[in-house]
């Protein structure tokens, strides 16, 4: 019988949650966090399962793992955990992790108010707020992100044909804007969205291949960003990001917000230097810049930024035990 043992912080960025496994993690092999990630799948993914899948977690649970920087100049190395997989990036798991790592004092910024993130997606720059002990914001510079594909045509279970764009943020979303077909997302259920997401996602899937062109081991269309109307006046856009099997991201989703962004840059209606105030579905608010305009294999591209905050909820000591049938987790 073997009994593993996690200490966990538990967190949530803007309303998603974010587990932060701060002791129990393996060793892992490799020079980057890209390494690092293929090394967990092919070993360790039983600890993302008993963390993330229920008992232990639920069908939105998300979180992270910190491994020391492959390059001394940086501050640390994320491994991101989710009940899809293990994510090359997250904008709101770094968010809450950044609040943990520094709330918690789980490293010391070698600049403070300053870390430099080894992500399996690239480098990403933090800086943060504090108000006394308590991280206030967390900005991230993400890494390149690019419209990929536009205009692709599918069918939609009950809404019919539609049509969608896909832009890459960390990673690959499809999304759906408003038009004849739908409506905006305040005029569904959530469950509805999910469903059809699973569907959108297959077919998509099934017939392109989205392959980040500088890292192919980063590819496959994973998450369906769709738009609605905004609740506030003063923000710029609303979206609920579909991922996993059965999750609405509750946080406007920093790698869907960076796609996004991508998207509007290369149709002219997003420029740098301006805000986007990217609406969560429910309610919760980051705020994006496009901080550089760049290229990607010969392609438009951004360097944006996302800001945010997040909340500790707990601390949380989860045991894995062998002996216990459901000890790498179910989805039901
Ligand atoms: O914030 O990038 C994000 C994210 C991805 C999936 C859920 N949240």
């Amino acid at each position: 019988m073997a009994r593993k043992t996690f200490f966990c912080v538990d967190a949530h960025t803007c309303g998603n949650p974010v587990r932060v496994v701060a002791g129990g993690v393996p060793f892992l092999r490799g020079a980057t966090m890209s390494e690092k990630r293929r090394h967990f799948m092919e070993e360790y993914d039983w600890i993302r399962r008993g963390l993330m899948f229920e008992p232990r977690g639920h069908d939105m649970m998300s979180g992270s793992m910190l491994f020391a920087p492959s390059d001394p100049q940086n501050d640390a190395g994320i491994l991101f955990i989710e009940t899809s997989g293990c994510l090359p990036m997250c904008g709101h798991g770094t968010i809450g992790t950044v609040t943990v790592m520094i709330e918690e004092g789980l490293v010391t910024p070698r600049v403070p108010g300053e870390l430099r993130l080894e992500t399996p997606a690239g480098l990403v720059r933090v800086t943060y707020r504090r108000e006394g002990k308590r991280v206030s914001s967390v900005k991230l510079t993400n890494i390149k992100s690019y419209l990929a594909a536009t205009g692709i045509e599918v069918q939609c279970p009950e809404l019919g044909p539609l049509k969608v764009d896909v832009a890459y943020g960390g990673n690959f979303y499809a999304i759906v804007d408003v038009q004849p077909g739908f409506r905006g997302l305040e005029h569904y259920q959530a469950g509805d969205l999910i469903s059809w997401s699973r569907v959108l996602r297959s077919r998509i899937g099934g017939q392109y291949d989205f392959v980040h062109p500088e890292d192919p081991s980063i590819s496959g269309l994973s998450h369906i960003l769709w738009t609605g109307t905004v609740l506030d006046p003063g923000s710029t856009a609303r979206n609920a990001v579909f991922y996993g099997d059965k999750a609405i991201d509750r946080s406007p989703c920093g790698t869907g917000t960076s796609a996004r962004m991508a998207q509007w840059y290369a149709r002219g209606k997003l420029k740098k230097g301006d805000d986007f105030v990217h609406e969560s579905i429910i309610g919760s608010v980051f705020t994006g810049r496009i901080e550089e305009e760049t290229e990607l294999d010969g392609k438009k591209a951004i360097v944006p930024s996302i800001e945010g905050w997040a909340r500790v909820t707990g601390y949380n000591t989860i045991i894995i035990d062998d002996d216990d049938p459901y000890a790498h987790g179910f989805q039901v």
